[in-house]
């Protein structure tokens, strides 16, 4: 799974990177450019999970394998509202598009040495103008594809409708500022959609850095209500609640974060304490993701390693076996299945459960459910 972290310049980004990853890179006060700084830095996370840690206490394999999150760190964009040089941000987008998920890093700490594009910190302004530069992004997409129908039309090829439809239609809602995650779409049209990997129907995670002095105070609350209300607003006529278009807020304050993620684990675990941070970061993120993504995990127990394999959800058994081994896709036969919950209820001891009648046989239409342990029979 691959995150990419953005947002506004000198918002906080490479320290929220740092404090996710365990990384040390250098923060500057003054904005990172693309062409110092072409390639985005990656640091790939575990994600910890303690049925998978349980797993492999009872099997003992050689090797644990972890479910992971790659995250990106990119230069910050600017606003043209601001009068700022966007030609950067076309650059990032370019980067962005891939990325499962967005972390878009909000500035919300204060600091008049610190110069932010907008000026002074106002998340509901960043969380608003950083959209508006993705609906941007996307009509200049949009434009130039319909340019280029418009060239090949001339010429004399085949067109296909659908498709100029389906751009058309975006670049309507697009040129209202709407964006594409509040925009309905037929089955058809959701099918098309992917393949144009658009910025503003990205799934988006908010994370707002806060200042040191403001953990668990009103005016984080405020600002994070706040941002919350913008989004129910502009959902109302679109999209119902529990839907794609979700967008959580996590807050963090990422310079103590990133110091923590440096410290030893005893260490760091006092200073959590200390400071009345339930979770760090890293562990936080981690679980938002599979959320927003709509993404579970199964398990499988191997002669030699244990894994963790993230699937998206209503995944069928066959194309989940397709995950571990093109093989196993191809030659599927069944699945072999237990939940880890009754596992563990069969004093985890897979005998027993057997007995109970609690491993199934499944056939490739099963419907992988998270948390399962699956041992897949093929032939090929
Ligand atoms: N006081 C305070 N300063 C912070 C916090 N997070 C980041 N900063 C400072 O803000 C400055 C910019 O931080 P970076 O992490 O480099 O910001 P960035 O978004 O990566 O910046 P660009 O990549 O240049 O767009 C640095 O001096 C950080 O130390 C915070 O939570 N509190
Ligand atoms: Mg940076």
């Amino acid at each position: 799974m691959k995150l990419a972290i953005t947002g506004f310049s000198n918002s906080g980004k490479t320290t929220v990177f740092n404090a996710l990853t365990g990384l040390n890179l250098e923060t500057t006060t003054y904005p990172t450019l693309i062409s110092t700084h072409p390639e985005p830095h990656t640091g790939v996370v575990k994600i910890h999970d303690k049925r998978l840690e349980r797993l492999a206490t009872i099997y003992r394999r050689k090797k644990t394998v972890y479910a992971t999150i790659e995250y990106v760190d990119f230069p910050g964009i600017t606003s043209a509202r601001s009068g700022g040089d966007t030609s950067q941000n076309i650059k990032v987008f370019d980067l962005i598009k891939g990325a499962d998920a967005i972390v878009h890093v909000v500035r919300a700490f204060e600091d008049d040495t610190i110069i932010h594009p907008l000026g002074k910190t106002d998340p509901v302004r960043d969380v608003k103008s950083f959209e508006t530069e993705l609906v941007l992004g996307d009509l200049e997409f949009v434009e130039k594809r319909l340019e280029r129908i418009e060239l090949s039309a001339k010429k004399g090829k085949k067109q296909d409708e659908s498709e100029k439809q389906l751009l058309l239609k975006c670049k309507d809602a697009l040129e209202h500022e709407i964006s594409l995650r509040n925009v309905s779409f037929c089955d058809e049209e959701k099918k098309l959609m992917p393949i144009y990997e658009f910025l503003s129907v990205t799934p988006e995670i908010i994370v707002l850095n806060i200042g040191e002095k403001d953990i668990g105070t009103e005016k984080v609350k405020n600002f994070r209500d706040e941002i919350e209300n913008y989004f129910k607003e502009i959902h109302q006529d679109a999209i119902p609640p529990g839907s794609e278009s979700d967008r959580p807020v996590i807050t963090l304050c990422g310079k103590i974060e990133m110091e923590i993620a440096q410290l030893p684990h005893d260490e760091a675990k006092a200073f959590l304490v200390d400071l009345g941070i339930d979770e760090p970061a890293m562990h936080l993120l981690c679980k938002v993701p599979y959320d927003t993504l709509g993404l579970i995990s199964f398990f499988t127990v191997g002669k030699k390693e244990i894994k963790a394999w993230t699937i998206k959800k209503n995944t069928e058994a066959q194309k989940a076996a397709g995950k571990v081994h093109s093989d196993m896709e191809r030659g599927f036969i069944r699945a072999e299945v237990i939940s880890y919950d009754n596992f563990i209820a069969s004093d985890e001891d897979m005998v027993k459960a057997r007995e109970k009648g609690l491993v199934k046989l499944e056939g490739k239409h099963y419907v992988v459910q998270d948390g399962d342990v699956i041992n897949f029979k093929f032939n090929v």
